[in-house]
């Protein structure tokens, strides 16, 4: 009884996880009602997520109110991502053309109707100078933590992250909540923070650095935290072998793309097995379980959405799946059907499902209050 009560008057850091659900014990009242909310949600159904879904599509860039999603279906995602790749640098748009001022306009109107929002960042090698997917150096990671020769820099780019987060906000000045998932797909080894291209402690440090970096030193405090693996998870220590803790982390997720010489019933089986891996993590753990990235690109399949997406997913207990972008400026890069597609009738059965949640039930849900 003394130990708790305690414990409550000086709040350790695991208390106030429990107090506010979130891994940032200061998150805002509508960051804090987003974890709640989301969870809630997921006894009505799985979300539908798309990456810059409002940023461009097959044929068009910027116009507002465009959305390729509601081209197809008449609704838009549950669930927007967007990439904060190159905010490191502080330039005026991210990897993917998409100006950082219209993402924050962008992020004003999905919150306004409940949406949700998703930040990825393909961050440039900080060692190195190239890209995200630059891995001819195994020091990167260990370049930016405490006593690497990057750290000032890299405190400068969180800096960077830090002013964008702060900066979004709603018309009454009230912070915007949104989901970070820095270093994702760190158990394979293309991005610099890869499996391969950093020890455990190294990775985990990178992680534990920029959470306490952003919450307490820069006082962000409208973020939830977001990891996730590739897909080549086969058991649960595994996936959990990098995982920075429960202290740093809200959402649990892994990426999986179907390759076109696998074929459907490979994804479905491996998107299901990890699904039953990470849902397990999550229920354990007290976290919520996404497919933070998926897709078929190109989707040359007439019934993607209803015979293999729809049966990888359905009986897992996720809040949301993610398709990635339609790519304006490369031919045939893109993941969610746009008018007179293949998939789009397809698309439109799947949207209709009681079991899929788009943006007009979302709005409903009123999340954030
Ligand atoms: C990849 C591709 C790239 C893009 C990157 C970051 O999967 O879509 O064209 O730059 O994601 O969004």
């Amino acid at each position: 009884m003394l130990t708790a009560t305690l414990i409550f008057l000086t709040g350790c850091p695991s208390e106030q996880v429990k107090k506010t659900g979130t891994a940032d014990p200061s998150a805002t009242p509508e960051t804090v009602n987003l974890l709640a909310g989301m969870k809630a949600a997921t006894s009505q159904g799985i979300m539908f997520g798309h990456q810059d879904d409002l940023a461009y599509g097959k044929g068009w860039v910027y116009p507002d109110g465009e959305s390729d999603v509601k081209r197809v279906c008449g609704d838009y995602p549950a669930v927007y991502g967007m990439d904060l790749g190159h905010i490191e640098h502080l330039a005026p748009a991210n990897l993917d053309t998409v100006p950082f001022d219209k993402m924050k306009i962008l992020a004003r109107e999905i919150y306004s109707r409940g949406g949700i929002i998703t930040f990825s960042w393909h961050a440039d090698n900080p060692l190195t100078g190239g890209t995200a997917w630059d891995i001819s150096s195994d020091k990167a990671v260990a370049s930016v933590l405490p006593g690497g020769k990057n750290n000032d820099k890299y405190k400068q780019w969180l800096d960077n992250i830090a002013a964008y987060f702060t900066s979004l906000t709603d018309e009454n000045g009230v912070a915007i909540p949104v989901i970070f998932r820095p270093y994702h797909e760190h158990t394979g080894s293309w991005f610099w923070w890869g499996q391969k291209l950093c020890t455990t402690e190294e990775y985990i440090g990178l992680w534990r650095f920029t959470v306490e970096y952003l919450c307490k030193t820069k006082n962000v405090h409208n973020v939830l935290f977001a990891y996730s693996s590739s897909g080549d998870i086969s058991d649960k220590e595994q996936y959990l072998n990098r995982y920075p803790g429960d202290d740093y982390i809200d959402l649990i997720g892994f990426d999986y793309y179907e390759m076109p010489d696998a074929g459907n019933q490979s994804f479905i089986n491996n998107v299901s097995n990890v699904l039953n891996i990470i849902t397990g993590v999550a229920e354990e753990h007290g976290k919520l379980a996404a497919l933070t990235e998926a897709g078929y690109e190109s989707i040359p399949d007439s019934t993607w959405w209803t015979s293999t997406l729809w049966p990888a997913i359905k009986d897992h207990k996720i809040s949301y799946v993610l398709v990635w972008r339609n790519a304006h400026n490369i031919p045939n890069h893109f993941y969610a059907p746009y008018p007179g597609q293949l998939s789009a009738d397809d698309f439109v059965r799947f949207y209709k499902f009681p079991g899929t949640l788009f943006q007009a039930e979302l709005t409903k849900l009123d999340i954030y209050k």
